[in-house]
């Protein structure tokens, strides 16, 4: 048996700590747990383990030791380039899903089957003139159809490239993919491609299997991230900033909580205005009223159209079932650990799942669909009234610390917000910054948290690092949820910040009416890395240079998931370096390791040499934030700046 670690090195979260005491005293076994107890496969780790077909699974004994050939003669190259593409494909594959379940609901609502209303007008026009649709005299509803169609395009057509590439990619990017032929055609198309290269005796050529992880990149980009976040915006409203609170004391014993967990708003939109139709009906069984908290990516969705409260982020997020006082947990797709019923069966919370693909075995039930949302939200909500009564007072222990922090920057919101110091021409006072060395650079600090790493902390390290080297950061996803509960999303924050970040970012706060902006911009969901990706196209375009020269990176120092690795891709192939914290599982091959890093030979052939981006791992933070504001520092000079 080995010794469990401390919960002080298992997350920098207290309320977490606290939580993780109380579950060992009470004999439950969490995903901190299960990480200490599962040994990591060598072979898997390196990425040199395969399992396509009958004949394996095989795999390659590093140095030269033991077979270096699988069953049917598929070398160690072969075998991490197609292994890399399986996790870009899954994660392409998951943000596409998650956009194709915006565009039928937008059909819906337009046909009035479904209970929504088109609340993001302004986008909506900006979307259909991007995409070339003649918006003069069409009101809300026809134009929207012909927006979804048009999305809906990106998932049927046979010739051509993706219409959310051609509305949302820098020019010179799209000139790299269109010369090396590697442009998506629809999103299901190359979905499937992908998996039939992936296939025994299908692709073996390791570069050429490398790019057809860029075209999968490209449509996560694409068909997931950017068509997600535009329709949702268009359906939804374009985040504004918006003031919010964070961790696990946003838990309130006196409530009936309900967490909302999962990636598409589309429900969780639904359970917040119905906890606010029924609140009164929570008061018939002795609460106050009803508390909707987010975690993952449902709760930025929440978070930043709703400043909906976050309670935590993925690795911790059986905590909030472990405070004894969660009636319900809400789930509807992906980061949605099994493990969380486990949990559930030892407390009185009712998990609860919702989509006919995505079930946990022993939870409740309630379908979901676009055209049965309020009932399925009011069925959801007195459910967890009812659950109230079932509590047990001897179980609940709920951490009492909070955090402020702001969300909701939007591109939309931070073009707003630098219009207050420049109306002519907003974009001015960012790229003097720039330019003038006051901010060196920026950074989108993304992805997850991961229960084998130290919650939070890596997150946070270089987020301060960072900050104090007067990188902007910009945050999305569960990363931000770590800013978030460490006060970055908060102008308190800028204590951290060196002098020049400190004072463009007082000086634009202050000309909105805020003691300052926060040293990190909390961007939204994964989904939303679009924005980022928009923001940087903004840039590229005000300088008149490409996005591969701008000085910006990405960081995803505590990433598990196959759509981090998706969305590290497209971030590449659009070339901007992205680091990650955690092993990426391809140091098995060289080949692929100096394709993705550059850090050997044959540069032509690298990511970088092609696209302008690398790929570089570095567990420690400090030293990760070194490395990429060394590199930003080199894009600088390039651009003849100091
Ligand atoms: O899409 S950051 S743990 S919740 S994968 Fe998952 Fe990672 Fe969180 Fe959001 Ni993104
Ligand atoms: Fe082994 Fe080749 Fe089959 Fe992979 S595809 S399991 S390397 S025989």
């Amino acid at each position: 048996m080995k010794e469990l670690p401390k919960v002080t090195d298992l997350s920098m979260d207290t309320g977490v700590q606290e939580l993780l005491l109380k579950a060992r005293r009470e004999g439950i076994e969490t995903a901190f747990d299960r990480a200490t107890k599962m040994t990591q496969c060598g072979f898997g780790a390196t990425g040199v383990c395969c399992k396509h077909c009958l004949e394996g699974p095989c795999r390659i004994a590093p140095n030269g030791k033991g077979p270096q050939l699988g069953v049917c003669g598929a070398n160690v190259d072969t075998i991490v380039a197609r292994n890399f593409l399986t996790s870009v494909t899954e994660g392409a594959a998951s943000h596409s899903e998650h956009s194709r379940e915006i565009i039928h609901a937008i059909l819906e609502v337009i046909e009035d089957k479904a209970p929504y209303e088109i609340k993001g007008k302004d986008k909506l026009q900006a979307v259909a003139s991007g995409l070339g649709i003649d918006t003069t005299g069409k009101d809300s509803k026809q134009l929207a159809k012909e927006v979804a169609l048009k999305a809906l395009e990106d998932f049927q057509k046979q010739q051509g490239t993706l219409n959310w590439l051609k509305l949302r990619a820098h020019e010179k990017s799209s000139q790299t993919w269109q010369e090396l032929g590697i442009l998506p055609v629809n999103a299901h198309l190359e979905i499937v491609k992908s998996l039939s290269r992936q296939v025994m005796g299908g692709d073996a050529d390791p570069v050429n299997l490398l790019l057809g992880a860029i075209t999968l990149g490209l449509v996560d980009g694409y068909s997931g991230l950017h068509m997600s976040t535009d329709l949702q915006d268009i359906l939804f409203g374009i985040p504004k900033v918006i003031k919010t609170e964070y961790r696990l004391g946003v838990i309130k014993e006196e409530m009936v909580n309900i967490s909302v967990h999962g990636h598409v708003p589309l429900l969780a939109e639904k359970v917040v205005e119905w906890a606010r139709k029924l609140n009164d009906r929570a008061k018939e069984v002795g609460a106050e009223g009803i508390n909707v908290v987010g975690v993952c990516c449902s709760g930025n969705e929440l978070l930043m159209r709703q400043g909906v409260s976050v309670a935590t982020n993925y690795a911790s997020q059986e905590m909030p079932i472990i405070t004894g006082a969660l009636e319900a947990m809400v789930v509807d797709i992906q980061c949605i650990m099994p493990g969380l019923q486990e949990v559930a069966r030892c407390y009185h919370t009712e998990v609860i799942t919702t989509l006919p693909h995505v079930k946990i075995s022993g939870a409740t039930h309630v379908e979901f669909t676009v055209e049965k949302a309020d009932e399925a939200a009011q069925e959801i909500i007195l459910r967890a009234i009812a659950n109230f009564k079932k509590r047990d007072p001897n179980k609940i222990s709920i951490p009492n610390e909070v955090t402020e922090a702001y969300a909701g920057f939007s591109v939309e919101q931070i073009v707003d917000a630098l219009k207050a110091v420049n109306s002519e021409d907003p974009l001015k006072p960012l790229v003097d910054a720039i330019i003038s060395g006051d901010i060196l650079g920026a950074v989108g600090l993304v992805g997850c948290t991961n229960p084998r790493e130290k919650q939070d902390s890596a997150n946070v390290a270089l987020a301060k690092e960072l900050i104090k080297n007067n990188v902007l950061v910009v945050a999305t996803g569960c990363s931000a949820h770590s800013l978030g509960k460490f006060g970055l999303l908060s102008p308190d924050g800028l204590k951290y910040a060196g002098e020049g970040l400190r004072n463009t970012l007082t000086v634009v706060g202050q000309a909105n009416g805020l003691p300052g902006l926060p040293p990190a911009l909390h961007m939204g969901s994964c989904v939303d890395n679009s924005r980022i990706a928009d923001l940087l196209t903004a840039l590229a375009n005000y300088l008149g240079v490409g996005v591969r020269d701008l000085p910006v990176a990405g960081s995803c120092p505590e990433t598990h998931h196959p759509k981090a690795i998706a969305i590290g891709t497209f971030f590449i192939a659009n070339g901007v370096d992205v680091h990650v914290g955690v092993n990426p599982q391809v140091t098995g091959s060289d080949l692929v390791v100096n394709v993705l890093t550059a850090n050997k030979e044959d540069y032509a052939t690298t990511t970088d040499g092609i696209f302008g981006g690398k790929l570089i791992y570095e567990k420690d933070p400090v030293q990760a934030a070194a490395i990429i504001i060394d590199r930003i520092k080199a894009k600088r000079h390039a651009l003849g700046l100091k």
